[in-house]
């Protein structure tokens, strides 16, 4: 089976869908925020009854260009929606941070997930913060920092060089004590590469099975998709969809989408082509 999935501390059925719920920016009163945690907890209600297994949250964008958040507004970004979400969304949440001290908040607000895009380098608390709590860890290859990280990335070959970052994160966090069952990995679809670069990661991610560990993929309307297809964000989606099957087919087993419905459909065909998985 191709799917004969790593060993992993959370119950998942293999392929799964993470659904990105956006959590409004520009929301500082109190008002505001309870009204952007009600919009989020009817977003991630949407997406779980569209397929989602997991839902990501995450209250500092890491886009090309993107500023830092400071700890207190991305605290008071993230902490309402995982409250409201705790208990009545059904299903595992995410936390999208680098920072240890929003990841803790949110691990005691009702998260199981952190999902840190900068694989344990930004804050030296997060590696201790996972290996204490036991909770799944998303380790993603990033090559510098968001706000510049798509000025002129260079690799001599980027599948290795990915390859060989997260062998080394992932020793890293057995090293300090983060069991292997809890970590999942990512090539970083978007995160300092050209459009080339992630071409060839999509085109090679079969190799990243050689990790044994769970391989998520984040390509839901990204930027080499817009070049590919000369397409807007809102018009990503079927470009994802692309990448989705591919990244399945390639032995991926989570995929982080803002279009749960589209995504987790053509994962439904594609399970009953390869495993004869066909309840509707
Ligand atoms: N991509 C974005 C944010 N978090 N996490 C993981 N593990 N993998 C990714 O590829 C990833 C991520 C950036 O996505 P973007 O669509 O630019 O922003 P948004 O946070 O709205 O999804």
């Amino acid at each position: 089976m191709q799917h004969a999935a790593p060993t992993f501390s959370l119950d998942l059925p293999f392929p799964a869908v993470m659904g990105v719920v956006n959590v409004t920016p520009d929301s500082f009163s109190d008002g505001g925020r309870f009204l952007a945690a009600d919009a989020a907890l009817e977003q991630a209600l949407t997406l779980v009854g569209e397929g989602a297994s997991i839902v990501d949250i995450g209250g500092e964008s890491t886009r090309p260009g993107s500023e830092a958040v400071p700890l207190e507004e991305e605290l008071r970004r993230v902490l309402p929606v995982v409250e409201a979400l705790a208990g009545s969304v059904g299903v595992p949440i995410s936390v999208d941070t680098m920072k240890a001290e929003v990841a803790r908040r949110a691990l005691a607000s009702g998260a199981t997930i952190v999902n840190d895009v900068s694989a344990l380098r930004f804050d030296d608390g997060m590696v201790d913060l996972v290996a204490e709590t036991g909770c799944p860890v998303c380790l993603m290859h990033m090559k510098g920092q968001p706000k510049t990280m798509q000025d002129d990335p260079r690799y001599d070959d980027v599948v290795d060089e990915v390859l060989g970052f997260l062998e080394e994160r992932i020793a890293f966090a057995l090293s300090r004590g983060v069991r292997e069952e809890q970590i999942m990995v990512d090539p970083g679809l978007g995160f300092g590469k050209t459009v080339a670069h992630n071409l060839a990661l999509l085109d090679d991610l079969d190799r990243f099975s050689s990790l044994g560990r769970p391989v998520l993929l984040g390509a839901s309307r990204k930027r080499f998709l817009g070049a590919i297809l000369g397409a807007e964000p809102a018009d990503r989606m079927i470009g994802t969809v692309a990448t989705t099957v591919i990244g399945y087919l390639a032995g991926a087993h989570i995929f982080r989408v803002h279009d749960v419905k589209p995504n987790f459909e053509a994962l439904r065909v594609a399970l009953a082509v390869r495993e004869g998985v066909t309840t509707p």
